[in-house]
């Protein structure tokens, strides 16, 4: 029989019930409770999306699309999933203790995130690193990054224009695309963090392949601390769009997420419409990669290329 490559997604995970959101809270605040008001205030967040985030059943389909997808251009191995959270069962640590029962000695692992950051894929390769060193587990070949791979930039590209294809010429001149990821303390920026130039270069690339004339860059859904963090904020920078440069039309493109989730549902299409409705001026923000096939397709092509040359 062939074979069998594990194949370690990891993503940030979600509640799956409300019950949930507590000890996930106390996972992301690193063991830390948060108190009676910040849960609340979460929870109340999750309810405005409709009671729990879709997260959870997209990122399985992300997955498990990428593993149909490896075993389709694959002949010669077969790519076994093992899905690894951030911040909820089944953790990242969790998957490759599965690996390691299950005999795999070889594994890709991917995050479902495009920027590399030292607060962000570098935890999540490290903690599956270091957990298979200690359990002599699998060799893994972790990738880093791929927020210029073509067919990411294609993804994007092709819902933008969808967008101005139904814009007539005035709105079109008036309209701005902001390009956004999740903010993270500004501290990182004092040890050489490429998180910000990549960000950069996905919005650069996307422009290129759209035409797009008016974009920019800004930061969302910051977290609760009282750490200065990487600016502009979206929503600040919606008035300033408005109020300095006369935009009326804003196109969200939240390019450091890839699923529908609290951060694009809550932070861009409730919080970013409420500055947009309090201007009087338009509102858009397209469809998520989710599990469409042509972002299935390219996750497998980073994987591929990964796998291809095994370091
Ligand atoms: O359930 C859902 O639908 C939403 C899931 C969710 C995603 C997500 C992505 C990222 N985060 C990143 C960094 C931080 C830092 C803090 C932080 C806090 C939260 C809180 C919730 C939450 N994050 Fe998250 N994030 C998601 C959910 N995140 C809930 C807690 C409430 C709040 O602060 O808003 C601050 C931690 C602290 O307090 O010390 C830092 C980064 C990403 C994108 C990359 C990735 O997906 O890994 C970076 C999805």
């Amino acid at each position: 029989s062939k074979k069998k490559i594990g194949l370690l997604v990891m993503a940030y995970g979600t509640p799956r019930k409300i019950e949930e959101i507590e000890p996930y809270y106390t996972h992301i605040r690193r063991g830390r409770k948060p108190s009676e008001e910040m849960l609340d205030e979460l929870i109340e967040r999750y309810e405005a999306i409709g009671g729990i985030s879709p997260l959870a059943k997209i990122t399985a389909s992300q997955a498990k699309g990428l593993e149909k997808r490896l075993n389709e251009l694959n002949q010669d191995v077969e790519f076994k999933l093992y899905l690894g959270l951030k911040h909820i069962d089944p953790f990242i640590e969790d998957a490759v203790d599965q690996m390691k029962n299950d005999g795999i000695e070889e594994a890709v692992s991917i995050v479902l995130a495009p920027h590399y950051s030292t607060f962000s894929v570098k935890s999540y390769n490290g903690r599956a690193k270091e957990r298979s060193e200690e359990v002599g587990g699998p060799r893994i070949y972790s990738i880093d990054s791929w927020y210029s791979h073509p067919k990411f930039i294609q993804y994007w590209a092709a819902q933008i224009k969808e967008i101005f294809v139904n814009m007539n010429n005035e709105e079109k001149e008036k309209a701005v695309v902001i390009f956004s990821a999740h903010s993270l303390p500004e501290k990182i920026l004092q040890h050489g963090d490429p998180y910000v130039k990549q960000l950069q270069e996905t919005a650069d690339l996307i422009a290129q392949a759209a035409s797009i004339k008016h974009y920019t860059i800004g930061w969302q859904s910051e977290g609760n601390t009282p750490d200065p963090w990487l600016g502009p904020d979206v929503q600040d920078l919606t008035r300033d769009l408005y109020h300095q440069n006369g935009y009326t039309s804003m196109i969200y493109c939240p390019v450091g997420f890839v699923a529908d989730h609290l951060e694009v549902l809550y932070d861009n299409d409730i919080e970013c419409k409420v500055v947009t409705n309090e201007l009087g001026i338009q509102y858009y923000r397209p469809p998520m990669p989710n599990d469409s096939i042509n972002f299935i397709d390219c996750l497998a092509d980073v994987v591929m290329n990964k796998f291809s040359k095994k370091e």
